[in-house]
């Protein structure tokens, strides 16, 4: 690592790249963003993405204030650093690609370059872009670190996958700031067509208790799926929401982890489910849907607490 961090050191006046992959994520921003700024000292740098920018992406881009190019012509570029990838398939939209360093932290892909600084026990980007920054002996700024451990704590699911390394980097980064802000940067809020539908999907809940498992049922126009899963983070352990569309109903489900204890899997359920409304179903064993013809709802409703009852029991409806 050392040998290729040196080579990129001593770059200057050159027309730099910074090539982040395919719907860019926080870690690769963050990253981008930061190398960027010591390059800058000495050389041209203009940062891009493939493709889009993750909808997190595009606040964390507001905030630092940047202006960023999408699919670039790589030709218009002497030396061209992919950042968080070194997948082919996650930079094929930049034209003419050519590479000369990519600095990455997932396992090694189909790309190759001159210099490659690829750590795939690094938790994110973002934790290698610190070391090397590190090894130029480059002073960050609060705003830079705090944007560093933002892509540190995106890419561990905040923290969850953080090992004993990633946290002394992030003790290293912590600077005059609560980690709060940094939580704050990563923060979206739902679409506010999201957030009604889900708000709907409450109001029109019907309720039902397996022992301790609470089962919830409802009806929505659409936005079914985010209205499942919010209904989920409310506290029921499976959320079920049907819409009807022309002649088409869709349902879709999300459950708990704990219900996989119970032998529930929404992905057979759902299967069950997409031939009794003679369509298709399937999914994951957490989040089941269907499609198909609509059914009165009470008739669908029945048949997926029959379904439930064969693992869970009996069931009580919860009056609300
Ligand atoms: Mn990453």
């Amino acid at each position: 690592m050392e040998e290729a961090v040196k080579k990129l050191k001593i770059l200057e006046k050159k027309n730099i790249l910074l090539l982040m992959h395919h719907n860019a994520d926080i870690d690769a921003l963050a990253s981008a963003w930061v190398l960027k700024n010591y390059f800058s000292l000495k050389n041209n740098v203009t940062i891009a993405t493939c493709e889009s920018l993750a909808k997190q992406t595009k606040k964390l881009l507001n905030i630092i204030n940047e202006e960023i190019v999408k699919d670039p012509d790589c030709s218009a570029y002497d030396f061209i650093i992919v950042v968080d990838t070194s997948s082919y398939e996650q930079v094929k939209t930049a034209k003419n690609l050519k590479i000369n360093a990519i600095i990455d932290h997932h396992e090694k892909g189909d790309l190759k370059a001159e210099i490659e600084i690829i750590d795939k026990n690094a938790k994110a980007t973002a934790c290698i872009v610190y070391e090397i920054m590190k090894e130029f002996g480059y002073e960050l700024s609060e705003i830079e670190k705090k944007v560093l451990l933002a892509g540190i704590v995106s890419d561990t699911a905040h923290l969850r996958f953080a090992d004993k390394n990633t946290f002394k980097i992030i003790s290293e980064l912590i600077g005059n700031f609560s980690f709060g802000e940094v939580l704050n940067l990563i923060a979206v809020e739902e679409d506010v067509s999201d957030r009604i539908a889900t708000l709907k999907a409450a109001k029109r809940m019907e309720l039902y208790k397996f022992n301790e498992l609470i089962v919830a049922f409802s009806k929505l126009g659409s936005h079914e799926a985010i209205a499942a899963r919010n209904l989920v983070k409310l506290g029921v352990d499976i959320a079920i929401v049907m819409t009807k569309k022309d002649n088409e109903l869709r349902i879709s489900s999300r459950g708990k982890e704990k219900i996989l204890a119970k032998g529930i899997n929404l992905a057979e359920i759902f299967k069950k489910v997409g031939e009794f409304i003679q369509g298709s179903g399937g999914g994951h064993d957490l989040a089941g849907s269907a499609n198909g013809k609509v059914k009165p709802y009470e008739i669908v409703r029945n048949f997926i607490l029959k379904e439930l009852s064969k693992k869970l029991g009996k069931w009580k409806k919860i009056k609300v």
